[in-house]
């Protein structure tokens, strides 16, 4: 069994920050715990706008604190976001999200995220492995 808490996290290399500062994601779990997906405490910080397209992955997101909306670039649809909120990509599809207030999110991905994937120049996450 993987017990791993918030603050053993925080200030290692699963505490990995946007290079815009966007959002920081508190990774707690990762490929190499071999769940088959990672999961991860984000904040998206308030006042912020940011493209994502997971080409590569499904992600699943439930907001548990704050609010913003995300913008579905590929059906037109704006979705308001609260505590309470999933939303779950399961078309990879391109979206804006924006928040109003610091929105904590719990993000579920699969494949799992390695550990130090960010957005590219188009939103994307690369498709790494272990062996990357
Ligand atoms: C909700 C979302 O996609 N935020 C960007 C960061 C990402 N979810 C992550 O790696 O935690």
């Amino acid at each position: 069994m993987i017990i791993r808490r918030l603050d053993e996290v925080i200030g290692t290399d699963r505490d990995v920050e946007a290079e815009n500062g966007n959002w920081v994601s508190r990774r707690l779990l990762l490929a190499g715990d071999g769940m088959g997906f990672s999961m991860h405490d984000t904040t998206i910080r308030a006042g912020t706008e940011t493209y994502i397209h997971y080409a590569n992955h499904l992600e699943a997101v439930y907001c548990v604190a704050g609010e913003g909306e995300i913008e579905d670039l590929d059906n037109g649809v704006t979705t308001q976001i609260s505590d309470g909120t999933l939303y779950a990509l399961n078309g990879h599809e391109r979206h804006y999200l924006r928040a109003r207030k610091d929105m904590r999110m719990i993000c579920v991905f699969n494949p799992p995220v390695v550990g130090p994937e960010t957005h590219d120049e188009n939103g994307v996450y690369p498709l790494m492995t272990l062996d990357d």
